[in-house]
């Protein structure tokens, strides 16, 4: 097995590096581009790999388990460690036993995200270092370096990936795993372990010595590198951002940072001082130039590349060259745009079809249901965080009272809601809110690939294990009014939804049906269902549920009864999953079962 190359994503490599460096257990909440790196590991004997139900719960289990000896691997995406910051600023203070790695795994260009934050900034903020891989090797390598690191410094070390190196894969070589090195044990350390005022006083210090080590550590730290090249141009770079340069720009010398957080900074002087221009490139926020800068050093950064979105070569030749490469060739296939959409069959359209046509103020919040934001659904209002969406009901309901009785509802997904909506629940109750919550039980984290959560009953590794039941949580809650429906049933969902909005006090209602991709189990047909042409009347109500099966076929002509129509709806059998939803919008009767059509 050592020395075999094999071809790894930059998560299959984390996971693999964290294999070859005796990692005891890992702790997670899935979220793109992060969430394969804890799946690798699921089925690793020996080692503990779990979700968690959020970020902040996988790292300070991942905190206990160093606290005991063992080395830790905690995983997380961007905006994930927003809520895992609590934690992870006062372990930076006291340390740890086994080795803790943190993953933060960055999206720039928010391809499946709420916004594009730099988390290198936290690791200046928490103060704690940070690598940055630029591949999959470097992220396999990285992450054993890290634990090393940790150990050494006695800090928890950050590992920061982008999506690119995330999810492209490139070539790694092999190590053989290891084996735990430490047996976990208790060791009471209260000085160190119990952060309250007198003990934190004296852990600060101790926090700000360990950065100036670690940044003298920095200065030879093998990864902080100097290329040698032509000493016209240098360049200070790291991550995705150094692939990009020296791809474009081979000729030229480089410094690139393994270390991102603390900086080495005799180094970049040295470098700097050698070099007639230099650049800084980075994605996203001027992390180092402005560190640069601080130091008297005259850099190029962000005024020739973007403060925001992804880098791409294209962007680093003309930041570099000060002049755009030529367009790539226009292809003679051209893709039909394909916005996002909720599948066909998806429990969530009938909700979403019925807030439309109350036409209600939506308070969403993120999952697979934010695309009811999108037309013809066009039913979600607001989205910022995971579990904002009840804190958003209740400030509505406290600005406008009475008068916004009946208009505003919550919409939350069952693992979101597990993540982060149950003390939004609880202060509605507490704090008496008028508030309708719905909750869409799909019984899965599908957004980011199905996972599973508390409440669907099982772990990372499919075993069964106990299923919150989310009624009686809500009652438990003080939730008096917790009502079930079946979103394949429109008439009665919209019933209930319309009478509980009415309602002056907290209500939960549990929409409950399996995600359409369920792997245990199934609420729909699964058999096509067929629009009769004869009598389609192509009023397209059923095209307002924006379901990818349907479709319009434009047609100048007369519908069987004589009336003038400029087309019909039309059901492509092999996307229809038979859900009924169609069929229960269609004032005609136009739409069944195919029965063979
Ligand atoms: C703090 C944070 N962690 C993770 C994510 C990634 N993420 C977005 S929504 C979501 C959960 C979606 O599951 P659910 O609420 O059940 O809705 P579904 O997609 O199943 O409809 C996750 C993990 C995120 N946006 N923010």
């Amino acid at each position: 097995m050592t020395g075999e190359r094999i071809l790894l994503s930059g998560n299959e490599a984390i996971a693999r590096g964290a294999l070859e460096s005796g990692v005891k257990v890992a702790a997670a909440y899935p979220g793109t581009p992060s969430t394969e790196i804890l799946e690798n590991l699921s089925a690793v004997k020996g080692l503990h790999a779990e979700w968690a139900p959020n970020e902040k719960v996988a790292l300070e289990t991942g905190m206990g388990a160093s606290f005991g000896g063992a080395r830790a691997l905690v995983v997380m995406k961007h905006v994930g460690v927003n809520v895992a910051a609590n934690p992870l600023f006062t372990l930076s203070y006291t340390g740890l036993r086994g080795g803790l790695v943190l993953v933060t795994a960055d999206d720039p260009e928010m391809h499946s995200s709420q916004n594009e934050q730099d988390n290198r900034n936290y690791a200046k903020f928490a103060k704690v270092p940070m690598l940055e891989p630029s591949n999959s090797q470097e992220a396999k390598e990285f992450t054993r370096i890290a634990f090393e690191l940790s150990e050494k410094f006695d800090t928890p070390v950050m590992l920061r990936t982008t999506t690119r190196v995330s999810h492209s894969k490139s070539i790694v070589s092999l190590k053989e795993p290891v084996e735990p090195s430490v047996h976990p044990a208790l060791v009471k350390d209260p000085v160190k372990f119990v952060m309250l005022p007198a003990n934190a006083r004296k852990r600060h210090p101790i926090v700000e010595k360990r950065m100036e080590e670690m940044a003298r550590f920095a200065e030879t730290f093998p990864e902080n590198r100097i290329e040698w090249g032509d000493r016209k141009v240098g360049v200070i770079t790291s991550g995705i951002a150094y692939e990009y340069a020296r791809e474009i720009m081979p000729e030229a010398s480089f410094l690139k940072l393994g270390m991102v957080h603390p900086l080495p900074k005799a180094m970049i002087k040295t470098f700097a001082s050698q070099v007639e221009k230099l650049f800084v490139v980075e994605e996203l926020d001027p992390f180092i130039e402005e560190q640069v800068r601080a130091m008297g050093i005259a850099v190029k950064g962000k005024e020739v590349f973007p403060i925001c979105g992804e880098l791409t070569p294209a962007l680093v030749e003309r930041g570099l060259k000060g002049v755009s490469p030529p367009p790539p060739e226009e292809t003679s296939l051209s893709l039909p745009p394909r916005p996002p959409i909720m599948c066909p069959g998806c429990p969530h359209r009938g909700i979403f079809s019925i807030l439309n046509k109350l036409k209600l103020f939506v308070t969403g919040d993120i999952g697979c249901y934010t695309l009811g934001f999108l037309p013809p659904l066009s039913a979600i209002d607001t989205c910022v965080c995971m579990g904002a969406s009840i804190g958003h009901a209740m400030g509505l309901d406290r600005a406008l009272g009475e008068e916004g009785l009946g208009k505003v509802v919550a919409v939350i997904g069952d693992s979101t809601f597990l993540h982060s909506g149950i003390t939004g629940l609880l202060n509605v109750v507490y704090n008496k809110g008028a508030v309708t919550l719905i909750i869409l039980d799909n019984r899965t984290t599908a957004m980011t690939g199905r996972q599973d959560h508390p409440g669907t009953g099982f772990t990372l590794q499919g075993a069964e294990t106990f299923q919150v039941d989310l009624v009686k949580l809500a009652k438990a809650l003080g939730v008096k009014r917790v009502k079930v429906v079946d979103p394949y049933k429109l008439a009665p969902t919209e019933r209930v939804i319309k009478r509980e909005i009415q309602r002056p006090e907290p209500s939960v209602i549990i929409s409950r049906a399996p995600c359409v991709l369920s792997r245990r189990e199934k609420a729909v047909l699964g058999k096509a269902f067929f629009i009769n042409p004869e009598v389609c009347k192509g009023c397209r109500a059923c095209l307002r549920l924006g379901c990818p099966a349907i479709v319009w076929v434009g047609e100048d002509g007369m519908d069987a009864h004589g009336k003038k129509r400029k087309g019909r709806a039309s059901i492509e059998k092999f996307l229809c999953n038979g859900c009924t939803i169609c069929a229960q919008v269609c004032k005609f009767g136009a739409i069944g079962e195919a029965n063979g059509q």
